[in-house]
């Protein structure tokens, strides 16, 4: 099941919700900075012991951490492609982040997952075709997955907000 709602995901009560992070793994803007404030520093604390493991997180994959203080379990770290006129492959890996976050997930045997829209704030994609990724892909994984039960699309605004619930209703 996919829903869409408007709000602020760091308040959600899941077992996961995704962070559209950066490489570093070190927080920014955004999203980002929304979960690493209310969370507080125990997920930064996982995210240094991730980069000292791996150096950090690549565009399209997906690393996860303790949610500290959020009501959510978990934080599924995943980078989205900087929007480059579409030039770089950006919609595929804008996919491997859904596709990465949501195998992440099932793994850690989530049933329940809230998603922002992955991209399309400071990384600039555009919003009616990653919210068409983020439903394709998710209702193509759902169909074989047995794990997940639920995942939320939460959007910011308005504008993403009628935009997602567009393309899921397609
Ligand atoms: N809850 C839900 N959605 C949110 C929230 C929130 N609290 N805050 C913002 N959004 P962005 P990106 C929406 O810019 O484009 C960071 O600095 C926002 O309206 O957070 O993937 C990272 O460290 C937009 O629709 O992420 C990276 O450097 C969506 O979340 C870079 O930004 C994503 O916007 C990643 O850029």
């Amino acid at each position: 099941m996919i829903e869409v709602q408007k709000g602020d995901i760091t308040k959600i009560k899941v077992d996961a919700i995704v962070n559209a992070a950066n490489t570093s793994l070190l927080g920014g803007g955004g999203v980002d900075g929304a979960i690493h404030r209310a969370g507080g520093n125990e997920i930064l604390e996982d995210c240094r012991k991730i980069i000292l493991k791996q150096g950090g997180c690549k565009v399209g994959e997906a690393v996860i951490t303790t949610a500290g203080k959020l009501p959510a379990k978990y934080v599924i770290h995943t980078v989205g492609p900087v929007w480059n006129s579409g030039m770089k492959n950006e919609e595929i890996k804008l996919k491997n982040c859904y596709l990465n976050s949501l195998n992440l997930a099932a793994e850690n045997n989530c049933k329940t997952i809230a998603f922002p829209s992955i991209s399309t704030g400071i990384y600039r994609f555009p919003k009616d075709k990653a919210a068409t990724i983020a439903v394709e892909t998710i209702k193509d994984f759902l169909k074989e997955d047995e794990i997940i039960e639920k995942i939320i699309l939460v959007s910011f605004d308005d504008e993403n907000y009628r935009i997602i619930k567009l393309a899921l209703d397609k």
